[in-house]
């Protein structure tokens, strides 16, 4: 499935402007956080970065475990987005991340009250993905 978030749209005449800031699709192919990642960026987009409260639910309508783009594996510890951003807003599982056997990889899945939460897990697991792809704006001329 894809969804597409629409900041604003801004019309003269007939020229309709729609300012996108995101597409987001999601994958069910199970592969692993590399190979996830990789997959991504031969489409042009990246695994998705969570940083508004806004996108975190505006993605929650994609199903199953998936690799989001974060991880420390740089650093241990240091959580960062793919796009080099830090962590600004977390939903962690309950006693995650907790780095067990060296968990540096993070997916997004339901906690037992079915909330989407974080956890740490081993880059070499197979997931599901999310990618997104940042967009600009789209001008179209409407009759
Ligand atoms: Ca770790
Ligand atoms: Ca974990």
């Amino acid at each position: 499935p894809v969804r597409v978030a629409v900041v604003g749209q801004v019309c003269y005449n007939e020229l309709c402007c729609r300012h996108y800031k995101s597409f987001y699709y999601s994958s069910n192919i199970k592969r692993t956080w590399e190979e996830s990642r990789r997959y991504c960026q031969e489409q042009g987009a990246d695994l998705i970065v969570i940083n508004s409260k806004e996108e975190q639910d505006f993605v929650e309508i994609f199903e199953g475990r998936s690799w989001i783009g974060l991880s420390d594996k740089e650093t241990e510890g240091v959580w960062k987005w793919v796009d080099g951003s830090p962590l600004t807003i977390s939903s962690w599982m309950s006693g995650e991340p907790n780095d067990e056997f060296g968990e540096d990889c993070v997916e997004r899945r339901r906690d037992n009250n079915g909330k989407w939460t974080f956890n740490d897990l081993s880059c070499t697991q197979k997931r599901e993905s999310i990618r997104e792809i940042k967009l600009g704006s789209v001008c179209t001329v409407y009759q």
